[in-house]
């Protein structure tokens, strides 16, 4: 009934109409979108989607920092028609295991860090983050210390949206609502160098921040802490990447106060910052990971944790089940569609494009155009990852007044000239498919320069 080809306007029209007739979206003022209309995505092809209107837009945000391999990947399309043909679903709850699930354990194992070769199941990033908020306290149970439960997290950190990502990560706005929180979760400053320093080098500043985290350990008490969770590059909140200094200061403290440390590679993972994991990218030595996203390039949900020898070898002695899981954890489909994703990763060496090619022509074809523009304050970012700063003043670093919204005035006028880029309050963000050419990382960055020219326009 949608599909009238020769009218892509009615598509538009009656699909809007559905849209706000029944569906709730996520983080969405749904009475304002109903108003307005949704845009309709209708195709994707490598780093291209195209809507109801027949509008091509350059996607810079890989959808949700997830299409890593781009769209319209025939090889996972059939890999995933084999499989549901072959065995659609069965659980590995009851004793059972199947074929994709214990090698995709075998391959997620093959790429991460470290001793990190256990991996647990899960369907979405908030799922692994819950996993790993259970485990580690279950982690301390076994170890005979119930009490060391509290998680050390950071302000403006994403750790997903179920009751446990929510409560985990750092965005007020998310807190006020569905409240309470899950209990004994503490959280310490982020690392943004750039808009929380004052006159603090980045070396200074690295430290004051992971100084942060031992005095809110002693502040609860060293024997009650489980763990310190954050992404080795926050995403969500904005691109954050911390100083140089910080994630080394971090695991010294972990270590001098045997807390376990998780890295949150949702975003980071899967070649994301031009290494498997953000974890390899800034040295950094984690006992336990989440990832999602990139696992499948979004092809099909699913997510992982991998847990290194300390947690693994616990759980695995202790003489009795840990009580967690889901209908869906090692969904056979999903796991065939991650199993091959990784496969053509490797085959196409991806992440050595993203690490030695096209993620520093990227960084630097960035900075070398929209570093002068008046609108930007600062730029960061590492591999295919990216967050700018809009500044009224470029000296002061003086932000626009919020009700202005300048994010989002930005982030219209790349969507109607054929550019997806996500904006976080006054940072504007990047993360497109890591299989974005040369020729279309110059075009993304000459629209998004067209775009700040006309965000500027706007407010001037
Ligand atoms: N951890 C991190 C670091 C994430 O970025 C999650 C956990 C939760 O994953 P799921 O699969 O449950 O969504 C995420 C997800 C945004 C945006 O607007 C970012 C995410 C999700 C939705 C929107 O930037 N990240």
């Amino acid at each position: 009934m949608l599909e009238d080809k020769n009218n892509n306007s009615s598509i538009t029209a009656v699909v809007q109409a559905t849209d706000a007739e029944h569906h709730l979206h996520p983080f969405t003022n749904t009475g304002a979108l109903n108003k307005k209309g949704a845009r309709v995505i209708c195709k994707g092809e490598g780093v291209y989607l195209w809507d109801s209107e027949g509008q091509k837009i350059l996607d810079g945000m890989a959808g949700l920092w997830c299409v890593n391999m781009g769209y319209g990947r025939k090889e996972l399309v059939d890999v995933a028609t084999k499989q549901m043909n072959e065995l659609a679903y069965y659980n590995t709850f009851f004793q059972t295991t199947h074929t994709p699930a214990a090698e995709l354990a075998k391959e997620i194992a093959s790429v991460t860090p470290g001793d990190l070769n256990h991996i647990f199941f899960a369907n979405s990033g908030s799922e692994a983050i819950d996993t790993i908020i259970r485990m580690v306290r279950q982690y301390w149970a076994i170890k005979g210390k119930p009490y060391r439960n509290i998680l050390i997290s950071r302000e403006n950190a994403y750790h997903g949206s179920t009751v446990g990502g929510t409560s985990l990560g750092g965005m007020s706005g998310m807190h006020k609502q569905g409240a309470p929180l899950v209990p004994n979760i503490e959280r310490i400053r982020q690392p943004y160098w750039y808009g929380e320093a004052g006159d603090m080098s980045e070396e200074e500043f690295g430290i004051a921040c992971a100084k942060a985290l031992e005095e809110k350990i002693l502040e609860v008490g060293p024997d009650n802490v489980a763990a310190f969770v954050g992404e080795p590059i926050q995403g969500a909140g904005g691109v954050i990447v911390p100083p140089a200094n910080y994630w080394s200061e971090i695991q010294k403290i972990c270590q001098k106060y045997d807390i376990l440390l998780a890295a949150d590679e949702v975003i980071c993972g899967f070649g994301r910052t031009g290494s498997w994991f953000g974890s390899d990218t800034l040295a950094i030595k984690p006992d336990i990971i989440s990832m999602a996203k990139g696992l499948s390039s979004g092809y099909l949900p699913i997510a992982a944790v991998a847990v290194g020898d300390r947690i693994a070898s616990a759980l695995i002695e202790h003489d009795d089940d840990f009580n967690h899981g889901f209908t869906y954890s090692g969904h056979p489909v999903a796991a065939a569609v991650a199993i091959e994703n990784i496969r053509l990763m490797k085959e196409e060496n991806i992440v050595e494009y993203v690490g030695n090619d096209i993620g520093p022509y990227f960084q630097q074809k960035l900075r070398e155009t929209l570093s002068e523009h008046p609108l930007v304050g600062h730029i960061e970012g590492v591999g295919l990852v990216a967050g700018i700063a809009l500044v009224k003043d470029k000296e002061t670093k003086e932000l626009f007044p919020s009700d202005l919204d300048i994010g989002m005035i930005c982030r219209d006028h790349c969507f109607n000239n054929g550019l997806i880029m996500r904006a976080v309050g006054s940072r504007m963000v990047l993360s497109p498919p890591l299989v974005i050419s040369h020729a279309e990382v110059d075009e993304l960055i000459e629209k998004a320069r067209i775009c700040f020219d006309l965000t500027l326009e706007s407010v001037s």
